[in-house]
């Protein structure tokens, strides 16, 4: 055996044996149980970064310990190919977006291979292959036909001088990013997946993912935002263009708006419409300053919070409607934070109860009118903010003294008599517009024919294939100044025709690549039947950013497979685990300007202290001082980023899979520590050393366990005691730093451990063998290797998890605790065997016990076996 640990022989000699013998291809197999482990698959940027680094080496060692246990594991990965950066790389560098995608694919892999990753690379899959996306535009055209896809117009952000569609992280600052032009909203038609029609399942299924995070299921709830309520209706008049609506004469027509709150229905004072709702743009037609007002408000943010913190304003419309029961005159208003987006995009405002309302209502002294007061009191007049708890109704004629909860059921039954409204269950979600005006997604498989409308690409014509060599530029999408892309002829009526040159969502192939892994080079389908031996997912990992959109989406898709009949359970994903950020300390100076130049750690010199901290740093260019800034996610602009070759290139993969797992538990953020790789490191060096110091004594014999001294029953009971540890730790913790920190402990135990005897020996072989199998899963090569030099002639990866053993766990003595009168005084050892007065003699023994305790006053002794003493004193 080589005298010292060498990680590269290692690494290449271990990653050759998976590869030639094909270890982690998975076959499906009904007679053994099915282990899915799947970590998101990443997006092929060009190198990897310590996150994909995190994310990988825990679902590695998740994998590799469930192998371990005996399961058939599929552990896959591919690449979410297509997107924007590609098209940005294209233009900074006059490349295809294919060809800069492939490259990095290739570059990647051979870094992820590097790792040591138990993946089944014959799975690989690239969402960006007419192979893949050809059965995402099958499923696109059912999905049309269903009506589960509708087309309708949407906003978007408009760079008048690139003539381009931004998306909004293109928008910086109100300005296209590359033209500096103010970006103007369009509307255009786009299509959209139906994803509110399940809203409710998607929501309620929640319930049945036990083994989510918590925050995440909460997010997911809030975004869904199922709300009970009421649909109110309030009359007016429709008058005859061009005169205004008076609210008076016969109502024939009605304004809807949706609350939650209608036990506040008689504190209506006002009602208010967002600045594109019908009756605003009907009122505006006449009205330039409305129109004027209208347009500023389309200008400003429209996301909620935006909304939220903006300053509220409007405008009267001049028009009125009439309250449900009162047949009151209510003025009807444009105000900004009424979204259209949302339920009926117009309230019925109740200053008296509503924050928003109140704010409005003073600054534009409308009235103000209390109809909610406290269960146990009156309100305070007049009101100074709006009381929004809910309580009984007052000033509500026949409504006065009802709950909230009475006053929704009265109100339902009032208003559904007069046909002015009923209950309503609205939700948050809106429906998922997937129409993108860019070039390096997968195309929308829609023919638009003159005569027959939007016509759904046929299965025979399926896939619609993307050019992959084209170079965009930067001005609009370059598939719709291509005739040989577009132009096509109806599949209906054999006309010429236009091709949709809009490309999908890149969130679509990110939906469902969990599916097409169990069946990857199916050419009949979407998935084939081995979707069902391999679904759901077991475990799921990735980043908290994705707890909302992809999860939500990829649990959509499910079930929208699941309804074609092509996937059975209703949820991808039985438990997921999101992991926490990779961080690392900052280094810049500010200069006078305010602003931080960042310096990366090699440009500087760094002073520690002992325990690794740095004090002080210099920058060695110019020899002066640099500011130690905080620890903060790494990142390009901060310069704090450690490249993960650089890592492995250095110490090897298994140091860097090593430091990663020890150094924090999954779902917390990580402090990157160059003292904590070098620890990682030197601890293998040890393990190796003391292996290899072992095995220069010869082979060990056989354990006999009857024959082993107490020293050796020692170390056998710490061994044991690990397995049974680390088997929790691992398995059902994932807690894999508290396993490792077991095992460090146990290696001090071996070098504190000098006997050579032949029994010495044989409990070493097994301490060793112990601490090598519980460590495969983290650090797999070292282990491949120390594994064979133990003398095993099979590889470590198809060895079974260490089993602890009952008889090595009896202790030889046990800790008891000693109470007086119930009052925990001290914790004793007896031998195992110690009979009922030794056990007593050496608690009253112990120092603590004897100063609560006078020998003259005990009136008795309690001995709970294995467990503790009572001894009951009088006084
Ligand atoms: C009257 C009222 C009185 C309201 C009151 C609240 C308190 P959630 O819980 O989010 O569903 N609302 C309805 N549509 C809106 C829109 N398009 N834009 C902005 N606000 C809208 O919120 C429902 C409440 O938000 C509704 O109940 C409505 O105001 C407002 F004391 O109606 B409420
Ligand atoms: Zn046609």
């Amino acid at each position: 055996m080589e005298e010292h640990y060498q990680p590269s022989s290692c690494e290449t000699q271990a990653q050759r044996y998976w590869e030639e013998n094909r270890t982690f291809n998975a076959v499906e197999d009904p007679r053994r149980e099915k282990y899915y482990c799947l970590s998101m698959f990443p997006y092929p940027s060009g190198r990897l970064h310590m996150g994909h680094v995190r994310n990988y080496t825990i679902g590695d060692v998740i994998s590799r310990y469930q192998r371990m246990q005996g399961k058939n594991v599929l552990q896959p990965m591919g690449w979410d190919a297509f997107g924007l950066p590609a098209e940005n790389a294209a233009m900074k560098n006059n490349v295809a977006p294919a060809q800069w995608t492939y490259d990095n694919i290739d570059y990647m892999r051979k870094q992820l291979k590097s790792l040591g990753l138990a993946i089944d690379w014959e799975r690989e899959i690239a969402t960006c292959k007419p192979d893949y996306y050809r059965w995402e535009q099958w499923l696109f055209t059912r999905l049309f036909k269903k009506g589960l896809i509708y087309k309708k117009n949407g906003i978007v952000n408009w760079d008048p001088a690139d003539q381009t569609v931004l998306a909004n992280e293109q928008v910086i600052d109100g300005r296209g990013w590359r033209s500096g032009a103010l970006v103007e909203k369009r509307e255009i038609p786009m299509y959209y997946f139906r994803i509110t029609s399940y809203a409710e399942e998607l929501l309620a299924d929640l319930d049945t993912l036990p083994d989510w995070p918590e925050q995440v299921k909460a997010m997911q709830r809030n975004w869904i935002g199922k709300s009970r309520g009421m649909e109110v209706h309030f009359p007016y008049a429709p008058s005859p263009q061009p005169s205004p609506i008076t609210g008076e004469g016969v109502a024939k027509e009605v304004l809807k708006v949706f609350t939650t709150r209608p036990d506040t229905l008689m504190g209506v004072t006002y009602v208010a419409v967002a600045a594109e709702h019908p009756l605003a743009i009907q009122a505006a037609a006449h009205n330039p300053a409305l129109q004027a007002f209208i347009d500023a408000c389309k200008k400003g943010g429209v996301t909620e919070a935006e909304l939220a913190t903006q300053e509220k304003t409007g405008m009267a419309t001049g028009h009125y409607v009439q309250h449900p029961f009162t047949g009151e005159r209510l003025p009807v208003w444009v105000a900004n934070y009424v979204l259209m987006g949302y339920g009926e995009g117009a309230v019925m405002a109740v200053p008296a109860h509503d924050e928003r309302d109140f704010a409005f209502a003073t600054q534009y002294s409308l009235p103000i009118k209390a109809v909610i007061r406290p269960a146990d009191g009156v309100l305070p007049m007049p009101l100074t903010a709006a009381y929004t708890d809910y309580g009984l109704l007052f000033n509500s004629n026949e409504f006065d003294g009802l709950t909230f909860e009475h006053a929704f059921d009265s109100m339902a039954a009032a208003l559904q008599a007069k046909a002015l409204g009923q209950p309503k269950i609205q939700f948050r979600l809106r429906d998922w517009g997937i129409s993108r005006q860019r070039y390096w997604g997968c195309p929308i498989p829609i023919i638009h024919c003159a005569d027959c409308g939007d016509v759904p690409v046929p299965d025979d014509q399926l896939p619609v294939v993307l050019p992959e060599d084209v170079v965009p530029d930067g001005s609009g999408n370059p598939l719709a100044k291509m005739p040989q892309f577009y132009e096509t002829t109806c599949p209906a009526c054999g006309k010429p025709a236009r091709r949709e040159t809009d490309t999908m969502d890149t969130f679509a192939e990110s939906s469902w690549y969990y599916a097409r892994f169990a069946s990857p080079q199916a050419t009949t389908g979407m998935v084939d039947e081995k979707a069902r031996y391999w679904l759901p997912v077991d475990q799921y990992i990735g980043g908290i950013e994705h707890a909302i959109l992809h999860l939500l989406y990829a649990r959509f898709f499910h079930k929208l497979m699941r309804d074609e009949e092509l996937v059975t359970g209703n949820e991808p994903f039985a438990k997921l685990l999101t992991q926490g950020m990779v961080l690392a300390e900052t280094l810049y100076r500010t200069h006078p300007n305010g602003k931080k130049e960042y310096y990366f750690a090699h440009e500087v010199t760094l002073e520690r202290d002992n325990k690794g901290r740095t004090i002080s740093a210099i920058l060695i260019a110019d020899g002066q001082p640099v500011t130690v800034g905080g620890i903060e996610t790494m990142s390009k602009s901060k310069n704090n980023g450690v490249d993960p070759q650089e890592l492995v290139d250095k110490y090897g993969a298994d140091t860097a899979r090593l430091f990663m797992m020890f150094a924090a538990p999954p779902e917390q953020s990580l402090e990157w520590s160059d003292a904590g790789v070098e620890g990682a490191f030197r601890f293998l060096k040890r393990l190796w050393k003391r292996v290899a110091e072992h095995l220069s004594h010869g082979p060990a014999p056989a354990l006999d366990d009857g024959k082993l001294t107490t020293d050796q029953r020692a170390l056998r009971l710490q061994v044991h005691e690990t397995i049974r540890k680390t088997s929790d730790d691992i398995g059902r913790r994932y807690t894999f730093n508290t396993a490792i920190a077991a095992t460090m402990e146990l290696i001090n135990a071996l070098y504190r451990f000098e006997d050579t005897s032949e029994q010495g020996r044989a409990v070493m072989q097994e301490a060793l063998e112990s601490i090598v199998l519980i460590l495969s899963p983290i650090v797999p090569h070292i282990t491949h290797a120390l594994w064979h030099e133990l003398g095993h002639a099979d590889a470590i990866v198809n060895a079974s998890w260490p089993q602890p053993d009952p008889a090595a766990l009896v202790k030889d003595s046990i800790e008891l605790v000693v109470q007086v009168n119930g009052k925990l005084r001290g914790r004793i050892c007896v031998p195992a065997t110690a009979s009922r007065p030794e056990i007593e003699a050496v608690a009253l023994a112990d120092e603590n016990v004897k100063r609560f305790v006078d020998s003259s006053a005990i009136k008795k002794m309690i001995v709970v076996p294995g467990k503790l003493v009572n001894i009951v004193v009088a006084g």
